[in-house]
């Protein structure tokens, strides 16, 4: 194989990022170890105790139970079905904002319940009046996002877990992306701050982990005997999993980047990002362009499509939201020297843009 991973030198878009050293180093010394069988790799199975832990001390949860999924699709998934096990109603159904990643539509799918969405308000939070309208005794799950992937908003985490709660549903907090700048900010959005049941929290977006990495945390372990099925030939005895053999390579790394890390360096990197993200926001509305200001280290901004399609030309890895702006991540690995070369960039394409065409008028 000749092929050579691709440099993350124009990477804006991604929610994932370069691993840390430490991350990268531990994910190679355990590549072939498989957490989905503890009975055979218990140096693997007891990292991932660690990296629990590790998580619940994060999102403050005081006994932390979960384990370390694949990503933040399966922890979303895997909430859903634990609601959907809980839930004595006939026909189940899912109440989510619009803003809600993609991954519940898959939930839904699989697992046969009825996706709500509820709508947004002007600053993409979700409109609490519209979930109050939306839930009823059939409800089983109400999802919030902290740290939406289009807009890296966070929803009123308490209030809809009170919302949750007076029709006896299940509360998710969606922080796969959020969960490990959060910490670092005034927002509420973790287990000490509302009645949130499950959560996913991903050590391979903003934790530096090594792909795949990803967190599906309970409020009590009694919650994963929703998920688990017998495994007759295998030296222990159930699996709450929604994969068989999984990543070690995956729980190690997530591991030591957050023993390297948690808390001065997420810290640090946070404001890093944070700085980042105010810098570009400033930069593209001193040009003209509509920004909508970020909460997260996540910029969006209404830039022509044409702009958009010339600067991916030049080799900026950059993605749009639904209805279109340009959307930018400051991930750890996004440098002020890289947001300055895709501003500089910009500049000379619209410089091009204002140069009259020969001919035209
Ligand atoms: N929840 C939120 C809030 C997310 O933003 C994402 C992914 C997920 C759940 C699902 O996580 P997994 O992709 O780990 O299953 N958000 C990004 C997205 O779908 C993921 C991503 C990552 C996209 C890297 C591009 C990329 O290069 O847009």
């Amino acid at each position: 194989m000749q092929a050579e991973p691709q440099s993350f030198d124009r990477v804006l878009s991604s929610m994932c990022t370069e691993p840390h050293p430490v991350a990268r180093d531990a994910a190679e010394r355990f590549l072939a170890t498989n957490p989905g069988d503890p009975g055979t790799y218990p140096a693997v199975a007891a990292l991932e105790d660690d990296a629990i832990a590790m998580l619940g001390e994060i999102a403050d949860l005081d006994e932390p139970a979960g384990y370390v999924a694949s990503g933040g699709t399966e922890a979303n998934i895997q909430a859903v079905r634990i609601a959907r096990e809980r839930c004595e109603a006939d026909t189940p159904n899912v109440v989510m904002p619009e803003s809600g990643h993609f991954s519940f539509r898959k939930a839904a799918d699989v697992l046969g319940v009825e996706l709500r969405i509820v709508p947004t308000d002007d600053d993409y939070r979700v409109d609490l009046d519209a979930v109050r309208a939306c839930v009823d005794e059939e409800t089983a799950l109400v999802i919030g996002v902290a740290g939406t992937t289009e807009y890296g908003r966070v929803d009123p985490i308490p209030e809809l877990g009170s919302i949750a709660r007076e029709v006896d549903a299940m509360f998710h907090v969606d922080a796969a992306w959020g969960g490990f700048v959060l910490p670092f900010t005034d927002y509420e959005w973790n287990f000490a701050h509302a009645p949130v049941d499950t959560m996913a929290i991903d050590p391979h977006k903003m934790g530096q982990a090594a792909v795949p990495a990803g967190g599906l945390l309970v409020r009590s372990a009694g919650l994963l005997d929703e998920l688990a099925v017998s495994t007759p030939y295998l030296e222990s005895t159930s699996q709450a999993t929604l994969t068989g053999t999984r990543s070690g390579a995956g729980v190690a790394s997530a591991v030591a980047a957050m023993e390297e890390l948690w808390p001065a360096g997420y810290r640090s990197q946070y404001v890093r990002s944070r700085n980042n993200a105010e810098w570009l926001a400033d930069a593209l509305e001193k040009r003209g362009y509509e920004v909508v200001d970020p909460a997260l280290p996540l910029v969006a901004a209404d830039v022509p499509r044409s702009t958009f399609d010339a600067l991916r030309a030049r080799g900026w890895r950059i993605s749009r939201t639904g209805s279109g702006e340009l959307r930018i991540v400051c991930m750890p690995h996004v440098s002020r020297e890289m947001l300055a070369s895709f501003i500089g960039d910009l500049d000379r394409l619209e410089v091009r843009a204002s140069v009259p065409i020969a001919g035209d008028d």
